[in-house]
């Protein structure tokens, strides 16, 4: 049974995690209008992993007798100026996710849930590949900078990103 604060913690983890998927659907949405196909393959599997982070934390919420307490998922942004500005935006998540995941070990260790502490282990890990990936595609649009050319060579090279669904736990 999960005490009452690692409860409420991975509850608004469950939220933090549907928002991700949200804000990614629409950066995908900003892509699909600039029909850059790559990008709206990156986005599009990027959502369907943070679904499955969020469906994580949820089997884990049920499978240690807790109760799910669905919040309202805030709106994400909708424009942006361009795709080295959303990659930016990107990373920038990714970082506050990283620390929302330490802060959510911090309470496993407050409250001595050893259980919740090693199942948190595996998000601590990925959100390391999470920043490496996306700081790898920033880092290449800040080469690219207004070259239309090398912009659509990495267009084409998101386009070969593929989904496997995340094993959690
Ligand atoms: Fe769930 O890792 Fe991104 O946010």
């Amino acid at each position: 049974m999960l005490n009452e604060k690692m409860n409420a913690a991975l509850n608004e983890q469950v939220n933090a995690e549907m928002y991700s998927a949200y804000l990614y659907l629409s950066m995908q949405a900003y892509f699909q209008k600039l029909n850059l196909m790559g990008f709206v393959n990156w986005m599009n599997i990027q959502v369907q992993e943070e679904m499955a982070h969020a469906r994580g934390l949820y089997d884990y919420i049920q499978e240690r007798d807790g109760e799910i307490i669905l919040d309202t998922i805030k709106k994400p942004d909708q424009t942006w100026n361009s795709p080295l500005e959303v990659f930016e935006a990107v990373l920038a998540h990714e970082q506050l996710v990283t620390s929302l995941i330490n802060k959510l070990a911090d309470v496993a260790d407050e409250t001595k849930d050893r259980a919740a502490g090693l199942f948190l282990q595996w998000y601590i890990k990925e959100q390391v590949e999470e920043e490496a990936s996306v700081s790898g595609v920033l880092e290449t649009l800040r080469m690219i900078k207004d070259d239309k050319h090398a912009l659509l060579l990495l267009d084409k090279d998101l386009a070969t990103r593929v989904f496997n669904p995340p094993v959690i736990g």
